[in-house]
């Protein structure tokens, strides 16, 4: 787990993330959608984008990451203790949307991506490593509830 810095040091950075959660949901789509285009088949909904500037000019796009990135801070709030709120969201990743684990990996590297563009100067060494590891215990975490769902992943 993260000690009560490394946790201090997650939720101030998001605090900062917060401050346009649609600016930065839509960065970290495009930048999935960009570095591995597969991960789009997950969703019906923008079979419909096929370029760069589609996905620029989405407001379905801008509004779903507005959408996933409420949710993870809300399950980096609990600091660890999230059974609650990953739970549901576990669930339906398996079972309805079927997203395999990498596909979580991809996702927070491109959130780590974004961050450190749009805030580099906050984003320092520690602060990185403190993020990363907050963002594996959800994947870990997410990872045994699908086992439990019968999804490998
Ligand atoms: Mn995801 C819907 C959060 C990663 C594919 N996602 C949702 C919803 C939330 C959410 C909240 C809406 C409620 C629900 O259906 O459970 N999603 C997240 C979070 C992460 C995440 C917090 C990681 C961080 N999701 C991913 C990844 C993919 C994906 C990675 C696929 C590559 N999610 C979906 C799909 C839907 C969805 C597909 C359904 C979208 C729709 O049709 O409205």
């Amino acid at each position: 787990g993260l000690n009560d810095q490394e946790w201090q040091q997650v939720l101030t950075m998001w605090g900062k993330v917060e401050s346009d959660l649609a600016g930065h949901g839509h960065a970290v789509l495009m930048r999935l959608f960009q570095d591995h285009p597969e991960t789009m088949d997950r969703f019906d909904k923008f079979r419909g984008l096929k370029t760069p500037d589609q996905m620029r000019g989405s407001e379905d796009m801008k509004k779903h990451g507005v959408t996933v990135l409420t949710q993870l801070g809300k399950i980096l709030k609990q600091k660890g203790h999230h059974e609650s709120e990953l739970k549901p969201l576990a669930q339906t990743h398996a079972t309805k949307h079927r997203v395999p684990v990498k596909y979580l990996e991809f996702i927070c590297e491109a959130i780590m991506k974004v961050i450190a563009e749009k805030h580099s100067a906050d984003f320092g060494a520690n602060c990185q490593a403190a993020m990363k590891k907050a963002l594996e215990l959800f994947r870990h975490d997410m990872a045994s509830r699908y086992k439990e769902f019968g999804f490998q992943g």
